[in-house]
């Protein structure tokens, strides 16, 4: 497997230790179209390297297979998942999911509680074309909050059975990006592959209950 060497960045070089930027007057929001909108903050957590480290060697990693037509195959990433009760890797997650929960208490109305954890080790893992719509999320609005550790990787978002203009938020180094109101129901977002050598990426995605 060709894996290029971790270069951490010049950001986080200069920080002694992970810490979360402010939320609000910083989020920018993008409406997108059928009541769906993504909320975007580069370099929210501050000193993210040092959280990668502790992700790569402290998750208990898995790798999965799926069928797909007559065949079964790898899924093409790691893959971890923490409910409510399980204490997350750092500190700085736990500090995130509370952040995150009273920024968007007035909307939301309910804590994030589980930690999805899915880890990119090259550019040859990937996530298809989908929306996360196992439980609540299949009829009803909810908001999946996603911070990203290590190299960027683009998520790309397009409209659910085409029409209209994709949109592509490049994802590492701490960022945040945060999927709201339709968006897992009428919108889809990936993670394509790329033959581009890139170090590896975690991405923690923080949800309510009973959203997948
Ligand atoms: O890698 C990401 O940030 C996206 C992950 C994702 O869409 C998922 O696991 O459902």
């Amino acid at each position: 497997m060709t894996q290029a060497a971790y270069q951490p960045s010049m950001l986080d070089l200069a920080d002694a230790g992970p810490t979360l930027g402010p939320l609000p007057g910083q989020i920018r929001r993008h409406q997108l179209s059928r009541g769906a909108w993504v909320d975007h903050l580069p370099g929210w957590v501050r000193g993210s390297d040092t959280v990668l480290d502790t992700l790569l060697t402290e998750v208990p990693w898995r790798a999965e297979r799926r069928t797909m037509y007559d065949a079964e195959v790898d899924v093409p990433r790691l893959l971890c998942w923490y409910d409510g009760a399980r204490q997350l890797p750092h500190p700085v997650l736990t500090a995130a999911r509370a952040a995150l929960t009273e920024h968007y208490a007035p909307e939301l109305g309910e804590p994030f509680v589980t930690a999805g954890m899915c880890l990119y080790r090259s550019g040859r893992d990937s996530v298809a074309w989908h929306g996360d719509t196992i439980g609540r999320s299949a009829h009803t609005d909810t908001i999946v909050a996603i911070v990203s550790f290590g190299a960027p990787r683009p998520l790309l978002l397009r409209p659910r059975g085409g029409g209209g203009e994709s949109q592509r938020f490049p994802v590492g180094h701490g960022d945040l990006i945060v999927m709201g109101g339709s968006c897992q129901r009428t919108w889809e977002h990936a993670i394509p592959k790329t033959t581009r050598p890139v170090g590896p990426r975690v991405s923690v995605q923080f949800r309510p209950h009973n959203v997948a």
